[in-house]
């Protein structure tokens, strides 16, 4: 008997632990009790730093339901599982998301955050900077039937820079990564390659 509690004791812990592992989806808004979501997320492919902008035309040419999206209240961007601070324009100010109206945000491609748990030792990661797999990060526009109260980027209309007092130094950091060739890392004596992710694997080489 003494067993079978053990036993008992040991699936509801481990039944605990599997019920407490994150997915890495809990930003997708699913119906309840449904495995799939109602509401549309449309993916922009973003692998170069910089503000974009996707106007009304576009989203209306790239198959965004555009005429039902009517709130600019209620449009999100989410990338890397956590909502983005956006820019959404009412051009015409008619509360309207319509022709002329666009959404701003700023994007910029992958690097090697999630790449990092690959290494059997993290730290062995060459370049934090550089993705193994792809360049590409993934932004995901959509439109929120539960919220109207969605991040914004906070508009500035203080341009008196008079005003302020010259700060004497400021900091600036520049990164130059290289990914040119990839490095298999460890090699064993006939040359093949360690089939796990070791020290100095992945793009570094210029
Ligand atoms: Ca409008």
């Amino acid at each position: 008997m003494k067993q079978f509690y053990t036993l008992i004791t040991a699936f509801l812990l481990a039944h605990t632990i599997c019920m407490a592992q994150p997915y890495g989806n809990e930003w997708i808004a699913f119906t309840s009790g449904q495995p799939l979501s109602t509401q549309q997320y449309f993916r922009i492919g973003i692998w170069q730093e910089g503000v974009y902008r996707v106007s009304y035309a576009d989203m209306q040419n790239n198959g965004v339901p555009v005429t039902s999206w009517f709130s600019p209240d209620r449009f999100q961007i989410y990338a890397n599982g956590k909502e983005q601070f956006i820019h959404v324009a009412d051009v015409n100010a008619d509360n309207i998301f319509g022709p002329g109206d666009y959404v701003e945000f700023y994007g910029k491609g992958t690097d090697g955050a999630y790449d990092r748990a690959l290494y059997v030792n993290n730290e062995d990661q060459p370049n934090p900077y550089f993705s193994i797999y792809n360049d590409t990060a993934s932004y995901f526009l959509t439109y929120s039937p539960f919220s109207t109260n969605n991040r914004r980027m906070p508009l500035l209309t203080d341009n008196n820079f008079g005003a302020y007092s010259p700060e004497t130094y400021f900091i600036s950091e520049q990164v130059k990564v290289y990914g040119g060739e990839y490095n298999i890392g460890w090699r064993d004596y006939n040359d093949i390659a360690d089939n796990s992710f070791s020290e100095g694997e992945g793009f570094f080489i210029q």
